[in-house]
This record gives structure tokens, sequence and C-alpha cells, in this order.
């Protein structure tokens, strides 16, 4: 296992689209095993490819009490909005440290992905799940949660987080 590096806001590799995965071989296993690490290390309940600088369509997620519960998901898609009600929930994201904000998602979505093992799953996703996965599929778009915010306070963010080291 690694600790890997996170990138944090405004960095414009953030920006990337990730590209979709082929197989789901050693390399990736490594990889969400290394994400999985990094996420608890930065007490973060996601993590999507994207935020370590690797353009592929990755993200791990344990919204456990005791961090027992974690999930890989491997080229992830919304593939129904169930319910389209917008609720809005208080968001972080560990490329934003220190900020948090509110988001309006679809209440009620189906996702499919790969798993570990390369086989497709359904999903339906409510509440916590819901408003995680569409996060970090926003990450492997290239997306991030200050997009839904008004211009002035996510300038407000970008020259706070671009005075800090990183
Ligand atoms: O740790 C995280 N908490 C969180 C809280 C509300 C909505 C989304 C999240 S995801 C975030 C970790 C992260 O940045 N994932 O990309
Ligand atoms: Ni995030």
């Amino acid at each position: 296992m690694a600790l890997l590096k996170i990138l944090t806001f405004p960095d414009p590799r953030l920006r990337t689209v990730a590209e979709p995965i082929q197989s789901v071989d050693e390399s990736i296993k490594k990889l969400a095993d290394d994400m999985l690490e990094t996420m608890y290390e930065g007490s973060g309940i996601g993590l999507a490819a994207t935020q370590v600088n690797e353009h592929k369509r990755i993200f791990v997620i344990d919204i456990s009490e005791d961090k027992t519960n974690p999930m890989v998901f491997i080229n992830p898609h919304i593939v129904e909005i169930i319910d389209p009600t917008k609720k809005s929930y208080s968001e972080g994201c560990l490329s934003i440290p220190g900020f948090y904000e509110e988001v309006e998602r679809p209440s009620k979505v189906k996702a499919s992905f790969i798993n570990l093992d390369g086989q497709k799953e359904y999903i339906e996703l409510e509440d916590l799940m819901a408003v995680v996965v569409q996060h970090e599929i926003d990450h492997l778009d290239g997306k991030l949660m200050v997009d839904f915010i008004s211009s002035v306070k996510r300038e407000m963010i970008r020259k706070k987080l671009s005075k800090k080291r990183s």
C-alpha cells in the first residue's frame, strides 16, 4: 500500500476527463488499494482517481462509521434518475480542504459500475450514497463541487487555496 498525493483546487489537472478502464488487472487493484489508504488517511468518505492524478474511471467510497465498508467503482455511470427531486447537502472535498458548500443533486439514482472481480453491478442509491457517488463521477468528468456555487464564492476559495503550499 502507498499514500498518494491529492491534487488541490485550482490545479488544472483536476479538470482532466478520465478514460474508461479496459480490464481490471493487478495495476487497477493496486491503484484501488492505494486510493483507499489515501482516502482513510485524509478522513474522506470518497476519493476519485482524478484527485490523485490518475486519469482513469475509478473511485473508492466508504461511508460506514467504522470505516469497514470499502467499495470500489470502476467505469461508473448514472443509468437512471429514479427521483429527480433535488436535495441539498453540505459537501466537502479532499481537493478543496477546509470548505463546505451546499450542493443540490437528484435525491435517488440508479448507477452501474464494474467491481474488482470485473463483474457489472447495478445499485440504487439515495441519501449520502447518492450524493457521494454523483460527487465522485463529477471528478472523473473534471467537475468539482465549486462549479455549482456562485462565482464570487468560488473565486474566494480559489484565492485562499492558491496561497497555501501543497
Ligand atoms: O470526504 C468527503 N466528504 C463528502 C461530504 C459530502 C459530500 C461529498 C463528500 S466526498 C469527500 C471526499 C472527496 O473529495 N471525494 O471526492
Ligand atoms: Ni471530492
